[in-house]
């Protein structure tokens, strides 16, 4: 399969990387790492250690059967214009945050994919990405239901040895991811401790709390997730992911903007109820980005 990634950080770089072993792949992101991926391959290194050699490029400039999506949430719209001009057979987005697949498929003009992943990356320096934790992709229709696309997309990458789930109830799963990185991305960059810190430490009933306000609001839209649920998946994901900088921590320690807005931000502008936690966490982030930015 001719895949194109777009938005090659440390997840874009992790599973480029992966599918780069099985499948014709194009990392399309930044210099320096573009120039370092072109001269010398790209390295991963840590859970799994290989070298591979994907084509790399600043900009989208051809289609391909899949155009693979792990730009920041924030990126996206703009993105979708930028991709409007080539052809995919499929998209699929393995993004943070909620809305990324209806901005892309106001755009496109190929069925619109909405994925998961929970595998841990690290940009360590160009060139080269940190494995930090094995963990599933999960893909499907982005409205929930059986889907042909969904069912090769997922046989693509489980070619290329990632794990891999084909599901039929994505509007849930995106929910469940939600909660996930609700409990442990603003707590994680606010404490400046890697994902397995949270495990016993007296921040986990925060992690906890941000996950059961959402899974409340997710209740609110009609989706079935529990407040149980949402606390073993945050549990489940600390644990699998022990040794990951969550991305948030990833932006905080680059003095990057954050996905606060899609995350917490997203769950306190959607909630028809307080959600007093998410909007702690929403309004110490935002602070630090209007500092960081003075
Ligand atoms: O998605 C993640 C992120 O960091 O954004 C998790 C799953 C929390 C892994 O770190």
């Amino acid at each position: 399969m001719d895949i194109v990634v777009v938005g090659a950080g440390s997840l874009g770089s992790l599973v480029g990387g992966l599918l780069a072993r099985e499948h014709d792949v194009t990392l399309v992101g930044r210099e320096p790492h573009v120039g370092t991926v072109t001269e010398s391959g790209l390295s991963v290194v840590g859970t799994e250690e290989f070298r591979v050699y994907p084509n790399a490029q600043t900009t989208v400039s051809q289609g391909a059967d899949l155009a693979l999506v792990t730009v920041k949430a924030y990126d996206t719209a703009a993105l979708a214009a930028d991709l409007a001009d080539c052809t995919f057979d499929a998209c699929l987005s393995l993004q943070n945050g909620m809305g990324n697949e209806s901005q892309l498929a106001a755009e496109l003009d190929c069925p619109v994919l909405a994925g998961t992943c929970s595998y841990g990356a690290r940009l360590r320096e160009p060139g080269t990405v940190a494995f930090t934790g094995r963990g599933e992709v999960v893909l499907g229709d982005r409205d929930g239901g059986r889907s042909t696309v969904a069912d090769e997309v997922g046989a693509a990458f489980r070619a290329a040895g990632i794990e891999t789930t084909v599901a039929t109830d994505m509007p849930t799963r995106l929910w469940e991811k939600l909660a996930v990185n609700a409990g442990i991305n603003a707590v994680t960059a606010l404490a400046r401790v890697e994902n397995g810190a949270l495990a016993d430490s007296p921040a986990d009933a925060i992690a906890a709390d941000a996950a059961r306000e959402t899974a409340a609001v997710a209740r609110e839209q009609d989706v079935n997730l529990s407040d149980e649920r949402a606390v073993s998946l945050v549990e489940r994901v600390v644990d699998d992911t022990a040794a990951n900088h969550s991305s948030m921590l990833q932006d905080v320690s680059a003095g990057r903007r954050t996905e606060i807005d899609a995350i917490n931000g997203y769950v306190a502008d959607t909630a028809t109820k307080p959600v007093p936690v998410n909007e702690t966490l929403a309004a110490l982030v935002r602070t630090w980005e209007r500092h960081r930015e003075q």
